[in-house]
């Protein structure tokens, strides 16, 4: 079944995590939901990464803000793999809008702001590609089922 691929998706933990230490509460609900984090790196976005990873919003009135936001401190970046990784974390995620967003989901539950919402993931399989060219290399990837998935 084609939705039940598994796939790779980028996942950044935004300054806004990193600095009200919500690194591990927010990556612990994507683990405990039975995806594995396959690449890591903590990093400050360059102005120059933040406009090619954020090339779509261009021209937007909130573009300023958000590429200020994204290159204000380190950003934990996360290659997530696992089955349907892209609409999952984004379920996961909620929506964009933190005061809209479902509770239990992590902006439902954890933001109230539009530019610190906390998390970024891409949101199509071609955005997953090309945002994990932008933060990771072929060899940064690492290979290994969880115990609890082995059998299924
Ligand atoms: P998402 O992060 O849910 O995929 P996008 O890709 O539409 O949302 O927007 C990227 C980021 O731009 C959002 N995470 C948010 O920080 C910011 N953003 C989007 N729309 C607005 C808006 N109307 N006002 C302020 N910031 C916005």
């Amino acid at each position: 079944m084609a939705e039940d691929a598994t796939e790779r998706t980028l996942v950044l933990l935004k300054p806004d995590a990193i600095k009200r230490g919500l690194a591990g509460e927010i990556l612990g609900r994507i683990e405990r939901k039975g995806l594995s984090f396959v690449a890591a790196r903590l990093l400050t976005v360059t102005p120059e990464l933040a406009g090619r990873h954020y090339f779509e919003h261009k021209g937007k009135p909130f573009y300023d803000a958000l590429v200020r936001h994204i290159t204000s401190g380190p950003v934990l970046a996360l290659a997530i793999e696992g089955r349907s990784a892209i609409s999952v974390v984004r379920l996961l995620i909620g929506a964009t809008n933190p005061q809209v967003a479902a509770p239990g989901t992590v902006r439902g539950d954890l933001a109230l702001a539009m530019t610190p919402n906390l998390i970024h993931a891409s949101d199509s399989p071609a955005s997953a590609k090309h945002e994990l060219g932008l933060f990771f290399r072929p060899e940064d990837y690492q290979s290994y089922t969880r115990s609890d998935q082995e059998f299924l």
